[in-house]
């Protein structure tokens, strides 16, 4: 745990490129916000950023009160006390920015909220209390996108299964390596936002009074543009490899600007042999038929290949897609410099379809169809063919 200034906090959590952020501003007592790692089995992500009402050096398990106290200087937030009526918020810890992103409409990010609060203050009028105000508006939500995530709504007695209880009294249960009595499950934000510039307030305070701490923890690098919500798995599971899994291809926005923002990254793949491989696309998926010792091909043809050899054409590296599958990690580790991840894990899809000739786009609204194609051997030995599952994509 560390204390930073207020842009290393949000760089902490914004990931790759594409979120343009400015204004950052902090308010609160230093103490009470930070950087954090090694909270893997313990938040459930490794890194990231922190906001406390009270010191964030204080949120190191073991749990060893139900009350542990600190102070942040004690000016609540207005809009804190709006998620509270009747009740004027103290010790609050503020981070603010603006931001945008490029041409994508929502923004995502990880995280969960803990507090010393728990089990003994649920249902009482010493609530503390946390809000993403994206634009104005709260969007720490449970997935049913209405419910505020709060003291009183996560809970034992209500919605159990975002609740992770960490109070050595009521009941005597502290397994969790965290000063916090109980803490939420990861919880994932998904706003819409608009075109330009947004403005997001991250904010947790103290109700009641100022004692018994709450914070969130929001995960490193997971504030990101989002390609909207509408990324589906298809095709699925995946014929076995040779070492007995099957391949899993997901989608996720990389947030920067090879062409439409969408990242494929697949995992599971064979670790007993050096495989190598390249992701398909069509704008059918609904072939899936098995072809022996070659997995099942779910695309419906016409379809091409991210690869400069089939392009035919070097001018045009964006299209190369080949990777190996990592032999100690089984994720599939991009060879030609396309993905924006950490480790080059994956492929930036370009704009810029996989067919001969070139030039084909692939352009908003429509939607496409991605496969991994990648080597697999037979267990005699002889080479053979395998796919991944297909990841089905509408495109903002
Ligand atoms: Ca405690
Ligand atoms: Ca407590
Ligand atoms: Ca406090
Ligand atoms: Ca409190």
């Amino acid at each position: 745990m560390s204390t930073q200034t207020p842009t290393d906090l949000v760089n902490a959590i914004v990931g790759g490129g594409g979120v343009g952020v400015s204004n950052v501003t902090f308010a609160g007592d230093v103490v009470c916000a930070g950087t954090f790692t090694g909270g893997t089995g313990i938040v459930g992500f490794e890194s990231g950023l922190m906001l406390s009402t009270g010191n964030v050096n204080d949120a190191f398990g073991p749990n060893i009160s139900g009350s542990t106290t600190g102070f942040c200087g004690g000016a609540g937030d207005p809009d804190l006390d709006l998620l509270v009526p009747g009740f004027t918020t103290q010790d609050a810890s503020v981070l603010e920015f603006d931001f945008e992103c490029s041409s994508i409409q929502f923004i995502t990010f990880n995280y969960v909220f803990a507090s010393e609060e728990y089990n003994e203050y649920v249902n009482s009028a010493y609530n503390d209390v946390f809000g993403f105000f994206v634009n104005g508006v709260n969007a720490a939500l449970l997935p049913d996108g209405i419910t505020a995530v709060t003291i009183d709504t996560v809970n034992n007695g209500l919605n159990p299964g975002f609740y992770i209880d960490n109070d050595c009294a009521t009941p005597a249960v502290c397994g969790v390596d965290i000063e916090y009595d109980g803490l939420t499950v990861v919880l994932t934000v998904s706003a819409a936002v608009n075109p330009g510039i947004n403005h997001i307030k991250l904010a947790v305070g103290d109700a009641g009074d100022t004692a018994y701490d709450s914070a969130v923890f929001i995960q490193s690098n997971s504030f990101v543009c989002a390609v909207s919500n509408d990324i589906t798995i298809g095709c699925d599971p995946a014929l076995n490899h040779i070492d007995g899994m099957s391949v899993d291809l997901s989608g996720s926005s990389f947030g920067s600007g090879i062409g439409s923002d969408l990242h494929l990254s697949a995992s599971n793949g064979p670790t007993s042999f050096s495989s190598m491989g390249f992701f398909v696309a069509s704008m059918d998926g609904s072939q899936n038929i098995t072809v022996p010792n070659s997995g099942i091909l779910c695309l419906g043809a016409p379809w091409g290949r991210y690869n400069t050899l089939i392009a035919g054409n070097q001018s045009y590296p964006q299209l190369n897609s080949l990777g190996t599958f990592n032999q100690v990690t089984g994720e599939f580790e991009n060879m030609s410099g396309t993905a924006t991840s950490a480790g080059g894990l994956g492929f930036d899809i370009p704009t810029e379809a996989p067919f001969a000739p070139p030039g084909m786009l692939i352009n908003s609204g429509e939607t496409w169809f991605f496969q991994l194609w990648y080597r697999d051997m037979t267990v005699g030995g002889g080479m053979s063919s395998n796919f991944s599952n297909m990841v089905e994509v509408t495109f903002p």
